[in-house]
């Protein structure tokens, strides 16, 4: 695929997320209203909708039900702006800013931001287990896979050591197994669903993609920091240098800015290896793996 190719297909996969989101969440008239109102700021009109383009990628390397393609992505992104929510309230990250605009707590206070973060969540599941044509074993995979994701040993868990840990010295390899489980889970089982949407799955590839997503997810966070530490808050949509002014142990404040940026790159690459073997089909997978590293935001 070309880069024109490809870009296109981005464009494309934002328009189409967008529209899937906006079916899938509650009308704004629909009552609590105001509820429904946080729940759609909270989702809609923002993001770069990377999760749900790692679904539709691996969706695309087999027989896919487009149906539930289309639920799996809407289940990622809103389960990924429940945590945003979450994590931006007083109690946790204290933020005000992202994706350009106020945080939900600060649009619609701050139990309201919590109660439209639960509300997302439950959605997630609740589109998941809609109608389509996979057979049964494979919609209780993916609603396994995805509650596993979020869960005290996934996303939860992350986010757990996360914030107990500020202040402390990490280890690369402590701080690697908090972001396995606190981005990293969310961003593999994109993968993981998007292939499991196909009727026709195949071991190998499963194998070649549970080597290729991990190294993605944490490509994704090393760029992360990186971007916190030289990006600005425009640029990003979200306050800059929140790590530092946290004493939070990032890649960056472990490794410095270059050695950082190289291991993200390394990690392309162990992610490109993963599917080297696999044919045309996966170059959406292998798109998303450079977007990832060279995003600018
Ligand atoms: C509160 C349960 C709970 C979990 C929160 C994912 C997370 C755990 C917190 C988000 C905090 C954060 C900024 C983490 C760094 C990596 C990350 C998830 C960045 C945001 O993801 P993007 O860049 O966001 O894909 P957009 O806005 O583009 O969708």
């Amino acid at each position: 695929m070309t880069r024109p190719d490809f870009a296109l297909w981005v464009k494309r996969a934002r328009a189409q997320t967008e529209l899937w989101l906006e079916r899938s969440l509650p009308d704004r008239t629909a009552t609590p209203t105001q509820l429904h109102e946080a729940m759609r700021y909270a989702v809609l009109g923002g993001g770069k909708r990377i999760r749900a383009m790692l679904v539709m990628a691996a969706a695309h390397l087999g027989d896919a039900d487009e149906r539930a393609v289309a639920q799996a992505a809407a289940a990622v992104e809103l389960i990924h702006a429940y945590s945003l929510v979450h994590d931006d309230l007083p109690s946790m990250d204290n933020d005000v800013l992202r994706r350009g605009k106020p945080t939900c707590h600060i649009a619609y206070g701050e139990a309201n931001a919590l109660l439209a973060g639960d509300a997302l969540q439950a959605s997630a599941f609740e589109i998941l287990m809609q109608d389509n044509t996979l057979p049964a074993a494979q919609r209780i995979t993916a609603c396994r896979t995805l509650a596993q994701t979020v869960g005290s040993c996934g996303m939860v868990g992350g986010q757990f050591i996360d914030l107990n840990q500020v202040g402390q010295t990490l280890t690369q390899a402590e701080l690697e197994t908090m972001h396995r489980l606190k981005t990293g889970a969310l961003i593999a089982a994109s993968v993981t669903l998007g292939y499991n949407c196909c009727h026709n799955t195949s071991p190998d590839v499963q194998a070649a993609l549970n080597r290729y997503a991990p190294a993605l997810g944490l490509a994704f966070q090393v760029v992360d920091d990186v971007l916190d530490h030289e990006a600005d808050s425009s640029t990003l949509g979200k306050t800059a240098g929140k790590d530092a002014q946290n004493h939070k142990p990032t890649f960056v404040s472990l490794l410095g800015a270059d050695a950082a940026k190289t291991y993200a790159q390394d990690l392309q690459h162990t992610a490109l290896n993963a599917i080297a073997m696999l044919d045309e089909r996966a170059d959406l997978l292998r798109g998303l793996a450079e977007l990832i590293v060279v995003r600018e935001y």
